[in-house]
């Protein structure tokens, strides 16, 4: 039974948790007031990036949080936490808090609170409205990489089986959606190798694209701990905080990855530096490959890429003498117009010199956000909830077994992608849209498209945790969520480790947990009955679990949230016949490890140490593209090619969390900053500081000019995390991820007259 709206309201999705009680003498806390005395502390894992930080959580006697600090023994931060995980409570607290639902009068009227029963009525019957109006399909979601795992499967559950929607996807497609086609495209299934010791554990570490320093902190700390003397390969256009900090910077020019992946390729070929043994035993198509690259010679490739050839084979000799090499690339492969290719050409070069499998090697993706490995198994957009196939129907018959439904509910063939839903929105298709945990009206690629195709809806519904985001802004209707710390759930990392997330604070007002607000809403559509089995986040789990028994991300063997808590959290896969192997914590009764790798303890779950891959044949695959040219060019009305990307580890997005902590508002620039090379700020006349318009054929932004030679002549950067960014980039699309490419357009530059 689903409780009542009022024992939700009342309870705020149940009861807090602590799992350690102390006392206050401990801390020689004596005098200080009740509410801000420890009394007790649980452990949650951090709701911001896809590192999986565990957080130590210390309550008072009322079981609400006071303040927190990193666990000293959990597996993945070793004691660590960046910025953002200390500052982790207090965006709950900010005084935008979206507290009731707030419903629009009219189409030009203002938002203004109404109650849970009038906006779940007005929910259904809008909806239902335009279903019968338009056909079941003209609804769909977006939603998440930055929810609980059971709140999307909820999610995507009653939005395909209950309601009857079709296209639904998540803001995943702007960040992993590459990761998950490549990888599956050429092993067989979304599975990213590795895991973490594998940042120790390497002889070389390639990072392409990606800037851990500032996206990933606490993983660059385990890069720093690595006592291998490692070299540490950094390509990227920008001399990035991770560059400096590199044995060797391949300054590229943007988009030209391919070509140099090929051409590195080509090289490592030429020089008989590659596994025969291994290609043959556990791969298919390598021959034509090797065909394919004929013609990427180390002259073309510094032609197109602007890398010098030494620079080339320097790279080639590291990969070809290490005896542990490791690729690691982030959301930013996946953000070009050829992303999957080059995703894959970076796997293809893990699986050539046979360095997959073994510590210290792999094709390793890095994921974005908290959740974002959960959202690629359970959003149910792209593949069925586990990641099965909505078009096998064996799959269709076991996912509706497991949840007590009849098949004929789960639709043939997934949804549109993203871009494509905003499409059917333009051409007056899709006319309702639920947006849940993300924010179109900021961080979707051109802005003034992307503005005008949410205006043509009929109904929007943004459901967040503040009503005060650019969505929230122009939704029909707000739905107040509860937000990391006020509810339970699972968060699944970038090592495929599960981690559970904690209730230490109430939400505000009559703010409820996404996974409440999705029963709520099944109730009022008439569909309930159906999901009667997800009484409980831990419930769903246990049907989660089931539903991934025999894939390849097979938990089964997890018993429940204590089970993942005491085992410092638990890597996928584990099916319940290898049940003994969790013991991947320390002992309780040994001393905390400081911040020392507890190596040793650790049972790693790496992936494919037997060769086999999850393809049929148990083979992967080389898959490879003739590179193309980048969409829009600089030219001489639109000089600059514009780069865009984090700014600070203190920033995250949109800054709908971050803004709210004085904290992190201090470790970064309050006011949108451009990146100029020192040679372009002279000839247009600009000095650090100056007021500076960027201007693409799409719109224009304001910046402050920062000179700095971190970034090439010819090209600028700009951070993501303001909204007048993607009013200048161009909406090129990856074909077979559907990825947006963020990182390239042409802008001019013009310094503003004071
Ligand atoms: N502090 C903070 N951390 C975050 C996030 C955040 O918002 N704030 N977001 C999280 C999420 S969701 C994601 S997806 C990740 C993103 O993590 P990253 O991908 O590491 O971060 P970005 O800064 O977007 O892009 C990385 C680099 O790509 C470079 N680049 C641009 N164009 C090219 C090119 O053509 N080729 C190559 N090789 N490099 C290029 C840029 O110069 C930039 O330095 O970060 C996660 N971590
Ligand atoms: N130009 C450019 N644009 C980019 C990128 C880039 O590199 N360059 N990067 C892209 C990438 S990789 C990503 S991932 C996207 C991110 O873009 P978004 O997803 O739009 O950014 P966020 O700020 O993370 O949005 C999350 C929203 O969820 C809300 N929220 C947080 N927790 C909860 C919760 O528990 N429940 C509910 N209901 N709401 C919650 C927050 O308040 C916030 O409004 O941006 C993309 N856009
Ligand atoms: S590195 Fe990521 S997971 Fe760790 S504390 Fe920072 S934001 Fe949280
Ligand atoms: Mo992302």
């Amino acid at each position: 039974m689903i409780p009542p709206l009022e024992e939700l309201l009342h309870a705020r999705t149940g009861p807090m948790t602590a799992d350690m009680v102390l006392h206050p003498a401990d801390f020689g806390l004596g005098h200080v007031p009740a509410r801000l005395r420890p009394a007790a502390t649980t452990s949650s894992i951090c709701g911001f990036c896809s590192t999986g930080c565990s957080l130590k959580i210390h309550l008072n006697a009322a079981g609400e949080a006071i303040n927190l600090s990193p666990d000293r023994d959990h597996p993945v931060n070793l004691g660590m936490a960046c910025p953002k995980g200390w500052e982790a409570l207090t965006p709950l607290a900010a005084p935008d808090r979206a507290t009731t639902p707030l419903l629009r009068a009219g189409k030009s009227g203002a938002l203004a609170p109404v109650s849970w029963e009038r906006a779940l009525a007005e929910f259904t019957a809008r909806f239902k409205g335009i279903q019968r109006d338009h056909g079941p399909h003209s609804i769909a979601f977006l939603s998440t990489g930055q929810i609980a795992m059971e709140e999307m499967a909820l999610l995507g559950a009653l939005f395909k089986f209950g309601m009857g929607g079709l296209h639904c996807d998540s803001n995943t497609r702007q960040c992993m959606a590459t990761s998950h086609v490549a990888y599956k495209q050429s092993l067989g299934f979304d599975a990213p190798p590795f895991t973490y010791a594998d940042f120790e554990e390497s002889d070389a570490l390639i990072f392409i694209g990606a800037n851990p320093c500032i996206a990933h902190p606490i993983m660059w700390q385990r890069v720093i701990m690595n006592r291998r003397s490692p070299e540490i390969v950094v390509v990227d256009p920008r001399l990035t905080e991770t560059a400096q900090a590199a044995t060797l910077h391949v300054a590229l020019r943007p988009k030209s990855d391919l070509v140099f992946l090929y051409g590195l390729a080509h090289l490592l070929l030429d020089r008989g530096a590659v596994k025969k043994d291994f290609i043959a035993a556990h791969t298919s198509g390598f021959e034509a490959f090797a065909a394919f690259l004929a013609d990427f010679t180390p002259s073309r490739v510094a032609r197109e890429t602007g890398v010098p050839e030494a620079t080339l084979a320097r790279l080639a000799l590291i990969i070809a003498t290490r005896e542990r090499v490791s690729f690691w690339l982030t959301p930013i492969v996946h953000q070009s117009h050829e992303a999957t290719r080059t995703a894959q050409a970076i796997i293809n070069l893990a699986l050539m010199t046979g360095h997959i499998g073994r510590p210290g090697t792999g094709a390793n993706s890095i994921t974005g956000q908290c959740n974002a490995m959960g959202s690629r198994l359970f959003g149910n957009a792209t593949s069925l909830l586990g990641g099965h196939d909505f078009a096998n129907p064996a799959h269709r018959e076991k996912v509706a077994r497991v949840l007590g439904l009849d098949a004929a509910v789960i639709p043939q063939k997934p949804s549109y992608a993203y871009d494509q839903i905003l499409d059917a929105i333009d051409r007056g298709e899709i006319r309702g849209l639920w947006v849940i945990a993300t924010s179109p009206a900021h961080s979707w690629i051109n802005q003034t498209r992307a503005k005008e195709i949410l205006a043509k809806l009929d109904f929007l519904v943004v459901q967040d945790m503040y009503a005060t985001t650019d969505t929230a802004r122009v939704a029909d209707l707000v739905l107040p969520a509860a937000g990391w710390g006020e509810k339970e759930g699972v968060l699944i990392n970038s090592e495929r480790r599960l981690g559970v997330i904690r209730k230490v604070a109430r939400a505000p007002g009559q703010a409820l947990s996404d996974f409440a607000i999705f029963q709520l809403i099944a109730e009022a559509w008439g569909c309930g009955e159906m999901f009667r089995a997800w009484r409980t986040p831990e419930a769903a789990f246990q049907l989660l679990k089931e539903i991934s028994r025999g894939q390849p991300c097979d938990f089964s063997g997890i018993r429940d949230y204590e089970h993942i808590a005491a085992s410092g959290g638990i890597q996928w896969p584990l099916p319940e016949t290898r049940i003994a192997e969790t013991g991947n914590r320390k002992e309780p009764d040994q001393k905390p490890s400081g911040i020392r790798s507890p190596k040793s303890e650790i049972k790693e779950r790496r992936l494919f140490s037997d060769g086999r891959f999850f393809h049929s044949d148990g083979r992967a695959r080389f898959l490879y593209d003739a590179p193309r040219p980048i969409p829009e060019h600089p030219d001489a009305e639109f000089p600059f090619l514009l780069l865009t990307g984090r700014g600070s580890s203190a920033q995250w997005h949109t800054g709908s969390r971050t803004d709210k902590s004085a904290v992190l508002r201090k470790l970064a620039p309050t006011d949108l900053t451009v990146e100029i090379h020192p040679d372009d700020a002279e000839r247009l006349a600009l000095t650090a500081g100056d007021r500076v318009t960027i201007r693409s054929r799409r719109g224009e932004a304001v910046a402050i000019a920062v000179v700095t030679s971190t970034v090439q002549p010819g090209q600028v950067f700009l951070p993501m995390h303001f909204e007048t960014v993607n009013r200048l980039t161009f909406a090129a699309f990856d074909p077979h991820s559907r990825q947006p490419s963020y990182k390239a357009c042409a802008v001019a530059l013009a310094r503003v007259e004071p």
